[in-house]
């Protein structure tokens, strides 16, 4: 009796992962009823793009976090398709995650517990998610989190409609700034040709053009909402660091409302109560970061972090656009060494 008991519980869970995780090789393996795909907070075009990338290969539902970007909102019209649903309310779902995997940039409600895999391209980093349980994950050095579902899909001979393969090719454009950032692999630009060519999307670089034109004008957006747009919180040697980024092709534009800037970044290093809060208008036409801050104490990091006298009000950096390789590295460093 007791025997065959055993023999049950053995066949019952054959085939399936420890706890629940999802297989990301054998989908007849999966259970994806309850599942949710969602990116980190402040989604970008990656993380929205991403979500209904997983949901189409592996089953489960797309949601945001947040409100989607006017970059991801052009992508999404450009393909001729809607942005995934913003979720307030994650628990009670299984959750898989694209696009990150630090503490710091999970939506609130999603339970560690429920998480049955990481679909990523970012370093573990100072503050992984801290999981009870053993999750699926596959972690790679490419330029975007779509890269690795484009090459997933494949893999798996599923194919992917026209216009979800237009965001596809929409998300690695992004993240490559159209492959010009220093994050960019031979296998973005590979996985790129693949999508545009399901898609039917003829000028690659074109639609990138058209998408960093897009996400250019922020006129009509209040600083707050532009520090916030493209935000990652951060946590180096145990303190709270945000750092902000806006990529555009009229940096001038933003630099001009400098002063509304140091506001806001004062008001929500306050209100979010960080350490250290720091906030880049990226230019993306002369490839420098301009740099902003809330006072003093962020200023001493920046001035360690990239190893200069700090005389202006805006810190000039040229050849620095990628806060995943450049930006947030330098500033952990110096924070560390503090
Ligand atoms: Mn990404």
């Amino acid at each position: 009796m007791k025997r065959s008991l055993i023999g049950l519980t053995i066949l019952a869970s054959f085939g399936c992962f420890a706890d629940g995780a999802l297989d990301l090789n054998t989908l007849s393996n999966n259970d994806t009823d309850n599942l949710v795909w969602v990116g980190h907070l402040s989604p970008d075009t990656d993380s929205a793009v991403s979500v209904i990338l997983a949901s189409h290969i592996y089953g489960g539902e797309a949601a945001l976090t947040g409100d989607a970007n006017p970059e991801s909102k052009f992508v999404f019209k450009y393909c001729g398709m809607d942005a995934p649903k913003v979720k307030a309310n994650f628990s009670s779902h299984d959750i898989g995650l694209v696009d990150f995997n630090q503490s710091t940039q999970l939506a609130k409600s999603v339970d560690p517990s429920s998480i049955v895999a990481i679909i990523d391209h970012h370093a573990m980093g100072s503050s992984p998610i801290s999981m009870p349980q053993i999750v699926t994950m596959d972690i790679r050095a490419w330029g975007s989190a779509a890269t690795i579902l484009a090459a997933n899909a494949e893999e798996l001979h599923i194919k992917l409609p026209k216009n979800v393969a237009c965001a596809g090719l929409g998300a690695i454009l992004s993240d490559t700034v159209v492959f010009q950032s220093s994050t960019t692999t031979e296998y973005d630009k590979r996985y790129a040709e693949k999508l545009a060519e399901i898609a039917g999307v003829k000028d690659i670089n074109d639609f990138g053009q058209q998408m960093l034109l897009a996400k250019s004008d922020l006129s009509h957006f209040s600083a707050e909402t532009i520090l916030t747009m493209d935000y990652k919180n951060f946590e180096f040697a145990g303190k709270k660091v945000g750092i902000g980024v806006a990529e555009t092709l009229r940096a001038q534009q933003l630099i001009n409302r400098k002063q509304d800037f140091f506001e806001a970044i004062q008001a929500y290093k306050k209100a979010q109560n960080l350490d250290y809060l720091f906030f880049s208008i990226t230019d993306t036409k002369h490839k420098r970061a301009n740099i902003l801050w809330a006072d003093d104490a962020d200023k001493q990091v920046l001035s360690e972090a990239f190893k200069m006298k700090i005389k202006s009000d805006i810190l000039v950096l040229d050849g620095v656009t990628s806060r995943k390789r450049q930006i947030g590295p330098a500033i952990q460093q110096a924070i560390e060494a503090l």
